[in-house]
């Protein structure tokens, strides 16, 4: 049972004839019929040569057969690798250049210029990759796979801007579906809306996984938008969201007590939600937001009580079989209460990234302690309470964003001396992407330029919102580059 696909089916299969995924407006499908479909895929991916431990590049829109590819790819033990749906070809190229797989599906008219296989998925069922699913004979087997075969890979940078492939295994991610969907109380009534994209941990395996647990239906909205989740949540009893979303809800004057009122959990998670939004958020609907970490490499790490006291501004306790700890710069551990940077042990924690053992090794501690990059405390009762993270990573809207990435483009730019990117608090996005610029004088360059030179090249939610002038960077006596100096003196550009 070591196949993720046959803990989840063996969860469902009491349910085949309940709706899994229902798209309002659109499709309704049971459980049965998404397994079918993941069965004729998984024929279809076979077909395509595609072997065991192969890696399955998607780049496609959220829909419920991108549901069942995943199934589907887990179904034949591939390797399921998502990208998010935003990155230009460019980008895309990297990453199959790095992670060479066996095929990429995508959007048709999309990716086409890549030096690999790629075959199309559209969300309205069109694509040679649907077509050929619809005519395939049903695979009806599960691959078995030992708990350390890798079951998915998720890209996530690091202060390089370097993207590596963190590798999750089958036992990874059982063991965090397990863990959430018993301490967050899944049940057979469960109803769940979902509004997060599908190429991430939050929305992919969170989400997907607890419902899929007790065979819940989930409100599988394409897109989140506040009208559509307003119209959807008196249907549902679980939402998972990320800051932004919550804040854009808030925001909304249809979003009410009532219209909240079968809703017995919300969760927020992938960027940190403010006291203030918190507090907004109870005011609003007389609920408390459930508020958990966690990270690609680790899946969830911490979360509030379900039952107990949520607090505002903390992250909540180590999950089941995770051990966490602060320590210092040198990996000693500080005592309770002292900021530091949190390292974990963990059931889920990934089994390194991608032909990058240096950089795994890098990563981690004598003993297995994975190294968060995270700052935090812990305080007597055990409460982690994030504080800031040790690079400069950007967390817009719940989207990683990495400085190096956007200056190595804009430094390029005739008439650019150098560049900073920083993020800086934004009301919206948590925090939002600023470029300091520092021009050299020998050509005349706007801010529409310094944009033109990213269109295209860089997703455009890693576009700096404001461009600032600059005479100079603030460096250290290492000429390092200040960005905690640049980030306090821009503190205020969109929050006053
Ligand atoms: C979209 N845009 C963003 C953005 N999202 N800009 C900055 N930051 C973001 N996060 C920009 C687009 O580039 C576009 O700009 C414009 O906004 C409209 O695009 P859109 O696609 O219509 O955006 P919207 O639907 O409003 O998206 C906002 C959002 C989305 C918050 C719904 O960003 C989102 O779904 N975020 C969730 C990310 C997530 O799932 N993270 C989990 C990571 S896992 P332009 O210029 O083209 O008009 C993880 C581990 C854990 O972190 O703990 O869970
Ligand atoms: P990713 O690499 O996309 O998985 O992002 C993981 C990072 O998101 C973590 O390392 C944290 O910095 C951040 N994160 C996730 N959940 C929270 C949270 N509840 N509060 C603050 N930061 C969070």
């Amino acid at each position: 049972m070591t196949n993720l696909y046959s803990t989840l089916a063996e969860h469902f299969h009491s349910h085949l004839d309940a709706t899994f995924l229902r798209v309002p407006g659109g499709e309704s499908l049971t459980y049965r019929d998404v397994d079918q479909r993941s069965a004729r895929m998984a024929t279809v991916l076979r077909d395509l040569g595609v072997g065991v431990g192969d890696r399955v590049v998607v780049q496609i829109d959220k829909s419920t057969d991108n549901v069942a590819l995943y199934l589907a790819c887990l179904r034949t033990g591939a390797v399921f690798l998502p990208l998010n749906t935003a990155y230009t070809p460019g980008e895309v190229g990297y990453f199959v250049d790095d992670a060479a797989p066996a095929v990429v599906i995508a959007r048709p008219g999309t990716l086409d210029g890549l030096p690999t296989r790629v075959v199309h998925l559209d969300t309205d069922g069109t694509g040679s990759f649907a077509k050929d699913a619809d005519a395939a004979d049903p695979f009806d087997q599960v691959i078995e796979r030992a708990p350390g075969d890798v079951a998915a890979m998720l890209y996530t940078s690091g202060t390089t801007g370097r993207s590596k492939g963190a590798m999750l295994t089958h036992a990874n991610l059982t063991s965090n579906a397990l863990a959430l969907h018993e301490i967050w109380g899944f049940g057979p009534d469960d109803v769940l809306l979902h509004t997060l994209p599908i190429f991430h941990v939050h929305g992919l395996f969170v989400a997907l996984h607890c419902a899929m647990l007790s065979g819940n239906e989930v409100i599988f909205l394409p897109k989140f938008g506040p009208a559509e989740v307003v119209e959807q949540l008196p249907n549902a009893t679980v939402m998972m969201g990320v800051p932004t979303q919550y804040t854009r809800l808030i925001a909304d004057d249809r979003f009410t007590t009532d219209v909240c009122a079968s809703v017995r959990l919300f969760t927020s998670g992938s960027a940190p939600m403010t006291e203030a939004v918190h507090a907004d958020f109870t005011a609003r609907t007389g609920l408390q937001i459930l508020e958990r970490y966690g990270m690609t490499e680790a899946g969830m790490i911490t979360s509030n009580p379900y039952d107990g006291e949520r607090v505002p501004g903390t992250v909540g306790f180590p999950l089941p079989g995770v051990e966490l700890r602060v320590s210092d710069d040198d990996g000693a551990q500080l005592p309770t209460g002292q900021t530091g940077v949190v390292e974990i042990r963990s059931p889920g924690l990934f089994a390194g990234y991608w032909q990058m053992p240096e950089k795994t090794a890098a990563e981690h501690r004598d003993g297995g302690w994975f190294i968060t990059g995270d700052v935090g405390s812990v305080d007597a009762a055990g409460r982690l309470t994030l504080e800031g993270r040790s690079s400069d990573m950007i967390i817009s809207g719940g989207y990683n964003v990495y400085p190096k990435e956007i200056e190595m483009v804009l430094d390029e730019v005739p008439g650019v001396l150098e560049t900073g990117v920083i993020g800086v608090p934004h009301p919206d996005f948590g925090e939002a992407v600023v470029a300091i610029v520092v021009r050299d004088g020998s050509a005349e360059v706007t801010d529409i330029q310094l944009a033109a030179a990213l269109d295209g090249v860089l997703a455009r939610f890693k576009h700096p919102k404001q461009y600032i002038d600059a005479s100079e960077l603030p460096r250290n006596a290492m000429s390092k580059v200040q960005k905690a100096t640049l980030r306090t003196e821009h503190a205020a550009l969109f929050t006053d």
